[in-house]
């Protein structure tokens, strides 16, 4: 009953330590090192090389250690066993600190007064209130429903936009393609939390950034994407922002990660840009989750968290 660690792009060390503490009584290996393929049962993965999993004979689940399983499902040898990906509270509260800090950000105008402290100019502009601000968030699935509470406490107008439909106190429900003009029309500033499947690809581009709201309170409509770079076409945001269809962005996720230093989204004055760190996966905080689910799967054959692949997410 061994578990194979295969992580790329983070540290694997901390997660092998902590996978070997919270599980004594079996053989825990790591990718980078030699191991037999037919013990492992359990995969717990980042973006393993595309090809592994399938050459494990005996993998009963495969344990994505991020919520998001695009680049899982891109590797079109994954073994047909069930596949279960993160939910859980820390990702959770830290992907709200960062949807609630970037949109109060650009409520309080920092780029604006970073740019005054620049200058030494002392130019206070008028300041309005959260109440004024209304909030569309695209993808209303674990992330987005917690984001939006959060939102919704700090006073701002929430809307919400997914794919069947959802209900929450004091957020309008906006639901599928036929809605998505509507839901855009009265945003001011648009949260972007989806998955990146076949249907969302590109959805972040021209004709969808110029039906967002230009006469709310902040000046102009402003774009936060937190879901995945695939997302988005950087080179509509970057026009959109040139000729005011744009006001602002937050983008957390990249086309391509690490984003080239020459993209002009680096130095531009009204992007706030962080490298792909909205909510990260911590080992202290999830290990423990994974294990249970496995111990789950060992004592009754239930599993929680589990892809849906036709859906993509
Ligand atoms: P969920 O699966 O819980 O929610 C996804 C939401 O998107 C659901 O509301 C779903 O609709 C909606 N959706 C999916 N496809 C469509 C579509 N075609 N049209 C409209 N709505 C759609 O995911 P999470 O909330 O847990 O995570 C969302 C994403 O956040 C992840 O997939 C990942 O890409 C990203 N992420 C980014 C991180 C970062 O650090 N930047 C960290 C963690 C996650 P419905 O409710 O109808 O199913
Ligand atoms: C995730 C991520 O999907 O970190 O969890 O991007």
């Amino acid at each position: 009953m061994s578990l194979l660690i295969a992580i790329n792009g983070w540290d694997h060390r901390p997660w092998v330590e902590r996978f070997r503490a919270a599980m004594p009584d079996r053989a825990v290996f790591e990718a980078q090192s030699a191991f037999d393929p037919a013990s492992i049962r359990y995969a717990a993965v980042w973006k393993p090389e595309p090809g592994l999993l399938a050459r494990l004979p005996n993998l009963k689940a495969i344990f994505n250690l991020g919520a998001g399983v695009d680049a899982l499902l891109a590797d079109k040898t994954l073994p047909d066993v069930p596949l279960c990906r993160i939910v859980n509270p820390d990702l959770t509260a830290r992907m709200s600190e960062f949807v609630a800090l970037n949109a109060l950000m650009h409520l309080r105008q920092v780029n604006y007064y970073r740019a005054c402290q620049q200058e030494k100019s002392w130019a206070p502009r008028d300041q309005p209130a959260a109440g004024d601000v209304r909030i569309g968030i695209m993808g209303m699935g674990v992330l987005g429903r917690d984001a939006a509470e959060v939102l919704l406490r700090l006073g701002f107008r929430v809307s919400g936009w997914s794919r069947s439909g959802f209900t929450m106190a004091g957020v309008a429900a906006y639901a599928g393609t036929e809605a998505l003009p509507a839901f855009l029309n009265q945003t001011d500033i648009l949260v972007v939390l989806l998955p990146l499947t076949d249907q969302t690809r590109g959805i972040l581009n021209r004709a969808l950034l110029s039906q967002l709201a230009r006469d709310g309170a902040l000046g102009g409509s402003i774009l936060i994407n937190a879901g995945r770079g695939g997302l988005q076409n950087e080179a509509d945001i970057l026009a959109c922002l040139a000729d005011g269809t744009l006001h602002a962005a937050s983008l957390d996720v990249f086309e391509t990660e690490p984003l080239s230093a020459a993209s002009p989204l680096w130095t531009h004055e009204r992007v706030i840009l962080t490298p792909h760190v909205a909510a990260d996966s911590t080992p202290h905080a999830l290990v423990r989750a994974v294990v249970e689910n496995i111990a789950g799967f060992e004592r009754d054959g239930t599993l929680k968290d589990v892809v849906d692949r036709r859906l993509g997410y």
